[in-house]
Order: structure tokens, then sequence, then C-alpha cells
């Protein structure tokens, strides 16, 4: 794949609404276009994933760009890459800092994509052509507020609902939201606000029927998730834990989860989600695709990825009209009953809207291979 330049944008888009979750508040997202271009005119795209803050995991918006100009863009300068695979192999000589380079792995997967004249769907393997969709819902003000939304997004078709929580917003909202939905698909999504002293608490959660509580505990713990896991009969699914192949299979060998949340920025790219979807066929760990509050690009690519058998559980993949007043690519992503079309056009499948783009750009970069 013979790449010739990447243009590198940075935007700051304001979200409709606030997202707020057991680390805080979000209301602006701080990110990067990547796009490589090759001999032909071809143009992948991606986007980057990483808050402003490092409070999901370690990596920010500017660690990203710093990562990306200093290390990773002098990579694929002396490396010939003939597939997409090649680029996560190439990057692997400098440690972590994954969402930095799945900004460019999968801006490389669009452009491979597009240069095969197939959907970035099939080059992964995927099959679906509709996906099935769910929702995630940020911790709100009251839980009037709460069922309001949920009441929304229930209307809307939205085939898993996931609330947020964290201690002092559990029990008692799981209760109430029960009351007035007894039967919607529901999960928790704590993100690492419970220790093991909340054992006790946690197992509480068991007389809800969720699908799963994501992440109850540290953010870089596997071992007392096992724990956890053992005495809980609610699933737990695993999101910031996860950031490679070998973190699922030490999950797995532990039993710390029954389910991953998959997100490509987490772990590494596209090429990586799709070893760990490998993996989970075959030993039998259901699997779906997380979100990151992202544009049209991201959400584009996490379509494709949902495409894959194993993604049997509805992703954190809303509309597009869900965060954004509008966004950047066309057409937007339109999830109608809880389902989405996987686009078969070439690439990501959906047109980056360079007139709605260039509205939130700050500054951009050039660089020349
Ligand atoms: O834990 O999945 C998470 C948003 C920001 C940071 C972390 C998470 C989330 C979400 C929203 O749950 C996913 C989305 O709708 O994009
Ligand atoms: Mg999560």
């Amino acid at each position: 794949i013979p790449i010739k330049q990447i243009n590198i944008r940075k935007l700051n888009m304001r979200l409709k609404h606030p997202f707020t979750t057991s680390f805080g508040t979000v209301d602006h997202k701080e990110l990067f276009v990547i796009e490589v271009t090759d001999d032909e005119g071809n143009r992948g795209f991606c986007e980057s994933v990483a808050f402003s803050v490092p409070w999901y995991t370690e990596e920010t918006v500017n660690t990203v760009f710093h990562i990306i100009e200093e290390f990773l863009i002098p990579i694929l300068r002396k490396k010939e890459i003939t597939h997409p695979d090649d680029v996560s192999q190439a990057f692997k000589v400098f440690k972590r800092n994954h969402m930095a380079k799945a900004a460019i792995e999968g801006a490389v997967w669009d452009l491979y994509a597009k240069r095969e004249r197939i959907s970035l769907a099939r080059a992964l393997g995927g099959e679906r052509k509709q996906i099935d969709v769910g929702i995630s819902i940020g911790i709100q003000p009251t839980i009037k507020e709460l069922l309001k939304v949920i009441e929304g997004a229930v209307q809307e078709g939205y085939k898993r609902i996931k609330l947020k929580i964290k201690p002092g917003q559990d029990i008692e909202l799981l209760r109430e939201v029960r009351r007035h939905f007894p039967d919607i698909p529901l999960m928790a999504d704590a993100n690492s606000a419970y220790s093991l002293e909340d054992i006790e608490h946690l197992k509480k959660l068991d007389e809800f029927n969720l699908m799963m509580i994501e992440q109850p505990l540290a953010d870089d713990d596997i071992l007392q998730h096992a724990e956890l896991q053992s005495v809980l009969k609610t699933s737990i699914c695993l999101d910031e834990s996860i950031h490679s192949l070998e973190d699922v299979k030490m999950a797995y060998k532990l039993g710390s989860c029954k389910i991953i949340n998959i997100k490509p920025g987490r772990v590494g790219g596209l090429s990586e989600a799709k070893r760990i979807h490998d993996f989970c066929q075959k030993h039998n760990l259901e699997v779906w695709c997380g979100g990151m509050l992202e544009t049209g690009i991201g959400r584009a690519q996490n379509i494709a990825l949902a495409s894959l058998p194993q993604f049997t559980i509805p992703g954190d993949i809303s509309s597009s009209s869900r965060y954004w007043e509008k966004d950047i690519i066309s057409p937007e992503v339109v999830a109608k009953n809880g389902i989405i079309d996987v686009p078969e056009k070439p690439g990501i499948g959906y047109e980056v809207d360079f007139e709605k783009l260039n509205q939130f750009v700050k500054w951009e970069r050039v660089f020349k291979l």
C-alpha cells in the first residue's frame, strides 16, 4: 500500500448533551481525523478516540498526536506495508499508546478496502448486512430524568440499554428502573468505580436480571475480577482492562469475565480487534463493540467491525444524532428500530463531509511520506 501523504486535522466538537460517567463529564470531544492518501489519490480515514483528560485510560488527545508525529510516522517512512495487519505489527516496537496506533491503522484499513473495492466490513471478514445496536446512557441528575431518557431510547427501538452507575447511584437506581421497565435488555457500566471491598454490595446486582455488569473493578485489574465473577451470577464484561489479545487470554484463563467489550482504539486497532474476536469465537466468549463518543468516521469503523459473526450482543453504536448536532459524514449514521445497515460501498462506506468537518478544524498538519 503506497502511502504518499498523511493529513492530520485537529477537531473540537461540542456534544449535544454532556455525557457523565463515574469518572467525570465530557461536553466537548477533541479528536484527530487521520487521512492517508495513496499514489492514485485514494483516501482512507479514521479518527482518534482518546479524550482530552486521561480518566478512561492513560492516553489523551495530545499524547496521541505526540506519538503519531514522533514515532509512528517515521515507522511508516521506513517499513513497507503490504496489508493493514503490517501496520500494527510494525508499531509493536513501541509500547502501548494503542489509541494513537489505532488511529493510523484504521485509516490504512479504510484505504486498503477502497483500493480493493470492497467494504471495510468485508475486508475484516464481516458477514452481517445489518447490526443490532444499543445505547449507553450517562449518569443523569435525577432518577426522573433518567427514566425519561430510557423511555426515549426504548421508543427509538435500541436493543440494549446501558446505564452508567457509581457508588451511591446503583442499587436503588436499578431497582427503580426495573420497576418501570421490568423487561428491557438492561446492563450497567461502572467504569472501575468499585473495589473488592464492595463485594457484598455488588452481589445485590444479581436481583436485576442484567445482561452484564461492565468493568466494576480497577481499570488495570484482571485477577480481582475473577474473584468477583466467581461469586456473581451476573456476567462480568471487561472494557478498560482489555488492551490486547493477551489480556483476553488471561481473563479467559482466570475466569474474570464472560463477555468482552471490544473497542478498536483501546486494543491498538482493527487487526488486534479481529484477533480478539477470533479467539472469543473459538472459546465461546461473547463480544460486542463499545463506543468512545465517536463522530461518524469512528462510528463507521465500529459498524464494519460489529458485522463480524461473534459480535452477538448489540454494541454501543447509536445514531449520529445522539451526540452531534451535525455529524461530519454523509449520510449520517441512522439506527432504525435498533438496527444499522452495514454499508456495502468500498471502505467505511460513508463520505467524509468536508464542508461540515472544516467548521470544527482547529489546525491541520500534512506529512509527506
Ligand atoms: O465505558 O464504554 C465506556 C463513553 C466514554 C468513555 C467510556 C465509555 C463510554 C460509553 C459511551 O459508554 C459509548 C458511546 O456511546 O460512544
Ligand atoms: Mg465501558
